[in-house]
């Protein structure tokens, strides 16, 4: 880069010390410090450096796709037909349930590379399509192992109040008592849960069901998230606040009074454009309360088969941009120093002395590019914990 622009904190020349898998010093090449001279060098050949990616709301694993009921319903399919085909949530709680747990691993493979070719180095993956608590668990383990097979961080989160199951039909409560918590104690026990999540919504769970969730998440230590005000206003956002949430998810219902209670909070937004555009939503989030209040903004693809077959945090940027106004520059943090937020990482997301060394390198002029371009990949190399 050939100037500073604080809206990026762009350095110009800049070198990045790396000490094992952590920043020990970054700054202008001018200023940097002897005891570093003699350190192996390795020129970027003046392209730009951002920290690597970080996906925060993803359903990477789970069975099967949902591509026939897509093209049934660009068919003229209602959604009766669909549901009769066994369309819908519930195809994917039954592919799930069939597949087995190297199943699950190999259909997400190609899903994490897509985003790894992007530059990501740490996934927030979820569970929520077992709603069983063997397949729940299964769902976890199987997020576990994407990190053993491929060098990425992953972030496990726990969303078993996602749907009603078809055998726990009209009795939410039942689900939520004989079912979700009996296995959430169960994916702790078994150190399975980073984080713990529910759907807050007319078709999924009330405020009250998720709270007694929250309840057990807190006992258990354990910090919670959740989708709320995705179609419908709720009241998520309020009981997300109140217990500290991490982070809530979609928001495109939120109010300003929401916007108020997750910046005292300290919950991050969490944007999610590819569902917002796969369903054809047209309420779009409160982007202005959500910056006037001071609320943090994370973006992540929310890849699942159902709204948001989306494996691109490139094109998640470009939507945020064009859907929702966000500037280039707010969705750069959305997918990295915010988004670590929204997950509760304090050592990834930003070049900062002491950080770890998770960086993409990128072949562009400005930072805008990520943002302004469609379809096109750009990255030149990544870098997770100091390796190339
Ligand atoms: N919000 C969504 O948009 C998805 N889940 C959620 O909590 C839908 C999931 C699906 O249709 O498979
Ligand atoms: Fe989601």
């Amino acid at each position: 880069m050939t100037r500073t622009d604080p809206a990026y904190g762009l350095i110009a020349n800049g070198v990045i010390a790396i000490d094992g898998n952590m920043i020990s010093w970054v700054g202008p090449a001018s200023e940097m410090p002897e005891r570093f001279s003699n350190w192996h060098r390795l020129s970027l050949g003046g392209r730009l450096v951002t920290p690597a990616l970080i996906d925060c709301h993803t359903h990477l694993v789970f069975g099967g796709n949902r591509a026939m009921e897509f093209e049934m319903r660009l068919n003229g399919a209602s959604y009766e037909e669909v549901a009769r085909a066994g369309g819908g949530i519930v195809s994917t709680v039954s592919a799930t349930r069939a597949a087995s747990l190297d199943d699950l691993v190999l259909g997400a493979l190609p899903r994490l590379d897509a985003l790894i070719a992007e530059g990501v180095t740490v996934v927030e993956i979820k569970s929520g399509y077992g709603l069983d608590r063997e397949v729940e668990l299964n769902m976890l383990r199987a997020a576990r192992r994407l990190s053993e097979l491929r060098p990425v961080s992953v972030k496990t989160t726990f969303l078993g109040a996602h749907a009603v199951p078809a055998e726990f039909k009209g009795r939410g409560d039942d689900y939520i008592n004989d079912i979700c918590i009996p296995a959430l104690r169960a994916a702790h026990a078994e150190e399975l849960v980073d984080a713990v999540d529910g759907f807050c919504e007319n078709i999924a769970f009330t405020p009250a069901q998720i709270e007694r969730v929250f309840q057990v998440a807190e006992e258990l230590g354990l910090p919670v998230k959740l989708h709320a005000e995705q179609l419908s206003h709720q009241g998520g956002t309020a009981l997300a606040a109140k217990y500290g949430a991490l982070s809530v998810d979609h928001v495109e219902y939120a109010t300003e009074d929401d916007a108020r209670a997750m910046a005292t909070a300290g919950s991050v937004a969490v944007i999610l454009p590819g569902a917002f555009y796969t369903i054809r939503e047209t309420q779009a989030p409160p982007i202005e309360h959500f910056r006037m209040h001071g609320v943090p903004m994370a973006l992540a693809t929310d890849c699942n088969p159902g709204s948001s077959p989306l494996t691109s945090l490139l094109l998640t940027m470009n939507m945020a941009c064009t859907l929702f106004r966000m500037t280039p520059a707010e969705a750069l943090a959305g997918i990295t120093r915010n988004a670590a937020d929204a997950l509760g990482l304090t050592d990834r997301g930003q070049i900062a002395t002491g950080m770890c060394a998770d960086l993409a390198v990128w072949d562009v002029q400005t930072p805008a590019e990520l943002a302004y371009r469609i379809g096109f990949n750009p990255l030149f190399t990544r870098i997770y914990e100091g390796k190339q």
